[in-house]
């Protein structure tokens, strides 16, 4: 008995190593080898279906146990060898799997399992002849119930909760936020929201990788607390600010690593003093950052507001490489600043 439980002790150690949760119950040392030996598990996850993406399988390895316990990190637990397993939304979910003797001793798993409301849902937005926008899920998932919002979430006001729905013509702005949640048979919910306008969904191209280079750097250099590099961070809260000696010929150009269609941009007001707001500006495009196409130019382009964020859409179908700001004229002074200067493509 001796000799057959150290063989048995030199894997179960491994295990604990490997797993970092073999352990026996505390305060109570044992003198003596225990008469039950120790647990052991493992286990695989199985998804259900394409259709169900948020159930899934566990199917548990255990051996030498009397409870097994699970925990799926969403704050729910089951019991059993084999169990299934519905979470409630997408996120990121710590799955344990933990088998206990009747000694106290145990063992367990970990693994992790995410899932993504982008890869379970999206929507398609087609502009209609008559100016109305018309919204259509596509989906991965079976999908018992719908609902539409205005807004980032779903907490604005409500649009509808048939299947495809439309929304009037965009008069008043030029884009506003549209949200789609679905719930599941299961009962699970997830949501994706998207930029909206009168020429299709607004995609930001300025995540996807560009070079950015300026005629005059920003307050710091480029990587300054207000230096260029503040332009394209995607934050409305970080600015780039050139303090001194603005002449009226300033550009920012954003390089794009693979030449794409840009039909808009936006352009984010900084924190403070007005005065510093471009007011005149061009749009350029370019295949090689030489000879230069105008695509927009706004002249007297104000606004009080600060962190506004504004876009400005044109019809432009070529794809270029370099997009340039040219930036002919501040409000006032001699100084220059942007929030953030985003390039832009509705589909
Ligand atoms: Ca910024």
């Amino acid at each position: 008995m001796r000799s057959k439980y150290a063989i048995m002790l030199a894997p179960i150690l491994l295990i604990v190593m490997l797993l970092s949760a073999g352990c026996k119950k505390e305060l109570e040392p044992i003198e003596s080898e225990p008469d039950e030996l120790k647990p052991q598990v493992n286990f695989t996850i199985i998804p259900a279906t394409e259709k169900d993406p948020f159930t899934f399988s566990f199917k548990g390895g255990a051996i030498n146990y009397k409870d097994v316990i699970w925990s799926f990190g969403d704050g729910s637990n089951a019991f059993g060898v084999d169990v299934t397993h519905t979470f409630k939304s997408p996120g990121v979910f710590k799955i344990m799997m933990k088998a206990q003797n009747s000694l106290g001793y145990w063992a367990q798993q970990e693994a992790k399992i995410t899932i993504k409301a982008e890869d379970i849902l999206d929507f398609s937005v087609k502009p209609q002849p008559d100016g109305t926008i018309k919204l259509e899920p596509e989906l991965v998932a079976d999908v018992e119930e719908f609902s539409w919002y205005y807004g980032e979430n779903v907490n604005g006001a409500l649009i509808g909760s048939a299947p495809i729905t439309t929304i009037p013509e965009l008069k008043d702005v030029i884009f506003t936020y549209v949200t789609m949640k679905i719930k599941t048979k299961e009962g699970a919910a997830a949501s994706i929201s998207k930029i909206v306008t009168n020429k299709g969904s607004l995609i930001d191209i300025t995540s996807n990788g560009i070079e950015l280079t300026v005629s005059k750097e920003g307050n710091g250099g480029t990587t300054g607390a207000e230096g260029s590099l503040k332009l394209v961070d995607g934050l409305s809260s970080t600015k780039m600010f050139v303090n001194s000696g603005y002449t009226n010929a300033y550009w920012a150009q954003q390089e794009i690593l693979t030449p794409t269609v840009v039909n808009g941009y936006i352009i984010i007001s900084a924190n403070d003093v007005q005065d510093r707001d471009p007011k005149d500006w061009d749009f350029l495009g370019s295949h090689d950052g030489v000879t230069w196409v105008k695509l927009d130019s706004r002249a007297n382009y104000l606004s009080p507001l600060r962190f506004e964020t504004r876009l400005f859409l044109f019809d432009n179908t070529v794809a270029y490489r370099y997009y340039r700001l040219n930036v002919k004229a501040v409000k006032g002074g001699t100084t220059m600043q942007m929030a953030e200067w985003r390039l832009m493509y509705t589909k």
